[in-house]
């Protein structure tokens, strides 16, 4: 009696065959992905801390506040710093200084109104839960952390629209979690 036909038998030439394609299958990514990354560093577009990239430059420097008492800070105004007359107010660093909270699956202000050209600093922090704080399109990408402050300075140097986003998840609330700077021409200058 014969028994039932089997799976034909692999001999170790083909299996040395499959070996060797798999392997090169193997080196071809490794490849890929060491052009792949050496390509996003040259083009800028792979984020970094310093420098420039994506059109806008910054720096960042870390600071402390206490998440149970912004009140008593210039978080509890969130926004661009003006003076009486409603003109940006330029700090010692010469830069404009805003400020950003995010808690509670919103950022404030809800819009944040931008000179572009000028450059300002960003203080950003968080309330109750780590979030996250992405411009997209651009290298400024931090993580927020409650009672952590995260300050880096931006030069928009195009006006338009700039969609800001939570990248790290915070609860239920996360995907409404977006905001937006309207980045404005410089003012014209005042007509005699
Ligand atoms: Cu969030």
């Amino acid at each position: 009696m014969r028994r039932a036909p089997q799976a034909p038998r692999l001999d170790h030439h083909a299996l040395e065959r499959y070996e060797r394609i798999w392997l090169g299958v193997a080196v071809v990514m490794t490849v890929l992905l060491f052009v792949g990354v050496l390509s996003s560093l040259i083009s800028g577009t792979y984020p970094r801390l310093s420098g420039q990239g994506g059109g806008h430059s910054m720096a960042v420097t870390k600071g402390r506040v206490d998440p149970a008492n912004l009140a008593a800070t210039p978080f509890a105004r969130p926004g661009l710093v003006v003076d009486a007359a409603g003109q940006p107010v330029v700090n010692a660093q010469g830069t404009l200084d805003a400020y950003i909270v995010a808690g509670n699956f919103t950022f404030q202000p809800a819009v944040l109104r931008l000179p572009a050209g000028r450059p300002v600093t960003l203080h950003v922090t968080a309330t109750d839960v780590a979030h996250g704080f992405q411009i997209t399109g651009t290298n400024v990408n931090v993580e927020l952390l409650p009672g952590h402050v995260a300050t880096l300075t931006v030069t928009f140097r195009r006006s338009g629209e700039q969609h800001v986003i939570c990248n790290e998840y915070c609860g239920l609330g996360h995907h409404n979690m977006i905001t937006r700077f309207l980045v404005e021409p410089p003012a014209p200058a005042a007509k005699e």
